[in-house]
């Protein structure tokens, strides 16, 4: 059966671009493919971290995925550092990996500029524990959002790198990437992506807002000049909120354009809002109703499927390098 990997980092509660850009997919992949999703905890502490928020965060993000439809019995759901093996093959990677390359890697630009006092050596190799995510578990296809794309050719191009040093030993993924939704940008600037980190809370919706907060959000959510509902090339905030509403509902943009016709901003945005309501707490009440501890359960037996594929590329990679 094909393999199919992808994580999410767990620098706070997610957001509806992490579910309409990649989540959304994991969960129609889990159906065909040997599905592997990771909470990436060792990707979260390159930047600065309470360590009591980052306990709970985890386990949050492991909640998200199940609420959202991720099922333990299809898929492999475990965290980062439980499984050794990610942050041993990034060293090995980091031998073949090009100072040039990671210099090039336009998210290690934008973190460096958001965090200029902390800029670590674990924020500017992060695309290569990234690739051994990836690489430990041959997955033909790897799930995310655009802002990812980068990372994920550059996985490709060390698999293809390690395998023309030590022969054939990693297969070059491909990044999986929808047409909708792959970049939904934020509330309050549609020139910037919706982040979990954003200054912010008005970027993003995160899927454990209230409905209040998310009306709230919505009614505050930077619009076009113009007073039509259209999107357009031209019209960057209400092409965000319209790919929304049409995600979320099952809706063409075209048809959702023609409801709201002769009609203005604050009927949209109060459509939206129903919309993005009726989602969000179908979402809390599965989130809510999930057991902690049977929840870290699940997280063990992950780790511990995950750990033999993993033990078993290591080893191989070991073997091919001459590591006794
Ligand atoms: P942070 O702000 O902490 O860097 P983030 O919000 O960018 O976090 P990640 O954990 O980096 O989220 O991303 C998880 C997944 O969600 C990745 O596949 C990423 O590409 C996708 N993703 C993140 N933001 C968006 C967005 N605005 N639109 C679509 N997909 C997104
Ligand atoms: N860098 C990714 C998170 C991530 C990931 C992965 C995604 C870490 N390892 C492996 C896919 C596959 C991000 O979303 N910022």
């Amino acid at each position: 059966m094909k393999r199919v990997f992808s994580g999410v980092q767990p620098t706070n509660n997610l957001h509806l671009g992490n579910y309409l850009g990649a989540i959304k997919n994991w969960v129609e992949l889990q159906n065909s493919y040997d599905a592997f999703y990771c909470v990436v905890d060792l990707h979260a502490i390159t930047v600065k971290q309470d360590p009591k928020q980052l306990r709970q965060n985890v386990l949050n993000v492991a909640k998200t995925y199940l609420a959202l439809g991720v099922d333990p019995d299809k898929s492999t759901i475990f965290v980062q550092s439980h499984v050794p093996q990610h942050a041993e093959l990034a060293w090995v990677l980091n031998t073949i990996a090009k100072l040039s390359e990671l210099e090039r890697m336009t998210q290690f630009k934008d973190k460096a500029k958001e965090h200029k006092e902390n800029i670590n050596m674990g924020l500017f190799d992060y695309p290569v524990l990234m690739a051994s995510d990836i690489l430990l578990y041959s997955p033909e296809v790897v799930p995310v959002g655009e802002d990812q794309k980068q990372h994920v050719e550059l996985t490709r191009d060390l698999a293809a790198r390690f395998n023309s040093l030590y022969g054939k030993t990693f297969i070059e993924p491909k990044p999986l990437i929808n047409k909708e939704g792959a970049r939904i940008m934020g509330l309050d600037d549609p020139t910037k992506k919706m982040s979990k980190s954003a200054a912010s809370a008005n970027s993003y919706i995160a899927l454990l807002d209230s409905p209040e907060v998310v009306a709230k959000k919505i009614s505050r959510a930077v619009t076009d000049s113009g007073t039509t509902i259209e999107s357009g090339a031209d019209r960057p905030a209400l092409t965000n909120l319209l790919t929304i509403y049409s995600l979320l509902s099952n809706q063409s943009i075209k048809n959702i354009e023609k409801e709201y016709a002769g009609k203005g901003y604050a009927d949209f945005k109060k459509g939206l809002a129903q919309v993005v309501t009726q989602f969000i707490s179908e979402f809390q009440s599965k989130f809510n109703a999930l057991d902690d501890n049977k929840v870290k359960k699940i997280l063990e037996e992950g780790a511990a499927k995950a750990k033999v594929v993993a033990e078993k590329k290591m080893e191989e990679v070991k073997t091919k390098m001459g590591l006794l």
